[in-house]
């Protein structure tokens, strides 16, 4: 699933977002664009688990396609 990720500014950011969705159970790969602001989830995960966890990091995130 695809999700755009708000306020990612460096390669700092992108990093960052990595670790934390690669730290969620279930999660197979991941892959951040910082260009697109975007992030690329594999596995077995509920959506609003990813939002929630990139909310609290400071990332406000919806998802884009399923
Ligand atoms: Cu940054």
């Amino acid at each position: 699933m695809k999700f755009k990720v708000e306020k990612m500014m460096c390669s700092g950011c992108t990093s960052t977002v990595k670790a934390k969705l690669e730290a969620l159970a279930g999660v197979t790969a991941v892959r951040v664009d910082l260009a697109s602001g975007t992030a690329e989830v594999e596995g077995t995960i509920i959506p609003q688990q990813v939002i929630d966890t990139l909310q609290a990091a400071g990332y406000p995130t919806r998802l884009q396609s399923a």
